[in-house]
């Protein structure tokens, strides 16, 4: 050990800014822009967005470091809502359980007076957390009458005895930094957990997987897209050419969802491939050969070992 070094670092880091580090669970129902806040925070498209609820399936980590005041960890999450079969239960659970051991609880609701038995669930498990909690009433954007607002923080007040609320647009970015000043003030002080390059846990593979994914809940309707889920068969590169081939399986329940999924002279399959190619593109920031396959697994979301072979397990 070098003596004379450590005693340099520790006397000169006595001399800088105190850094706050910590973990911050960004929860609410289904829809209301979970995902596409930590994505904004970040600047970094990491976790799939879309208009149909239950969208994020996993816990999704992202870090957000500032030089001189810190790092937040994030913990995108799954909708809160009723669970319907086995994947529901988990994605659930998997929410519920990012709420012990964080630093702050970011509650996102939509703009509106209507407080229903997924809010008040979330209020009675929040109950029990002696976490400093923040509501974000989001989608401000869409408000036609500003004034509703007071209307809304009043309601919400009601359920819940916040430490901050703050009316925001994921989507436009307002109030953002506002959310950011927030968490920073009720982090507590520490060193970093994340060296400053790190942004997510999710494999780029997932990363992948989930694009497309999303390629496909934007594409297709009514009940499909829910019981999708797709798997990375193979991701290599080519060799000798800067090219990257991959081959991926989208899985569906029913052979009529097959049908819809492929589309009229496989069109549909070829629009969400190549959506989705765009983007992996960008990703990667290297040309990808995209081959989509489609399985059917019947009731997969409430086969155990099916939801782990798509990735669905408990990570803690
Ligand atoms: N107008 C408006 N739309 C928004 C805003 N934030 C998110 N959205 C839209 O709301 C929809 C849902 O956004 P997501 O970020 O996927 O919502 P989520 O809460 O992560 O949803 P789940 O993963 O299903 O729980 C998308 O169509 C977003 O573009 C906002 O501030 N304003
Ligand atoms: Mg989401």
């Amino acid at each position: 050990m070098d003596n004379t070094r450590n005693f340099a670092s520790e006397s000169g880091s006595r001399s800088e800014p105190a850094l706050k580090s910590g973990f911050v669970t960004i929860i609410g129902r289904p829809n209301v822009g979970k995902s596409t806040l930590m994505n904004r925070i970040i600047g970094q498209k990491i976790a799939i967005t879309s208009n149909k609820p239950q969208t994020t399936r996993n816990r999704i980590q992202t870090v957000y470091t500032e030089t001189d005041r810190g790092q937040i960890v994030f913990l995108d999450t799954p909708g809160i809502h009723k669970a319907k079969n086995k994947l529901g239960e988990y994605m659930v659970n998997t929410a519920e359980h990012t709420l012990q051991d964080v630093d702050v609880i970011l509650w996102l609701v939509e703009p509106s007076d209507f407080v229903g038995a997924g809010e008040r669930h979330i209020a009675e498990i929040l109950q029990k957390a002696r976490t400093p909690v923040i509501l974000v009433i989001n989608k401000i954007d869409t408000l036609a009458q500003k004034e509703d607002l007071l209307h809304f923080i009043d309601t919400y007040r009601k359920i819940y005895a916040f430490d901050e609320i703050i009316p925001a647009s994921a989507l436009r970015g307002e109030n953002v930094s506002d959310v950011i000043d927030m968490i920073f003030k009720y982090l507590p002080y520490g060193p970093m957990f994340y060296d400053e390059d790190t942004v997510t846990d999710q494999p780029q593979r997932q990363i992948v997987a989930e694009i497309v994914r999303e390629k496909a809940l934007h594409a297709l309707d009514e009940e499909v897209p829910h019981g999708i889920a797709v798997t990375i068969e193979r991701m290599k590169p080519r060799r000798g050419k800067p090219l990257m081939d991959i081959e991926a399986v989208i899985i569906c329940e029913r052979e009529s969802h097959k049908g819809i999924i492929i589309g009229k002279n496989g069109a549909m399959l070829k629009k969400i491939g190549s959506n989705a190619r765009f983007e992996i593109e960008k990703l990667l920031e290297e040309k990808v050969n995209l081959r989509l396959w489609v399985k059917v697994r019947k009731n997969w979301r409430d086969s155990d070992t099916m939801l782990k072979n798509f990735g669905y397990k408990e990570t803690d």
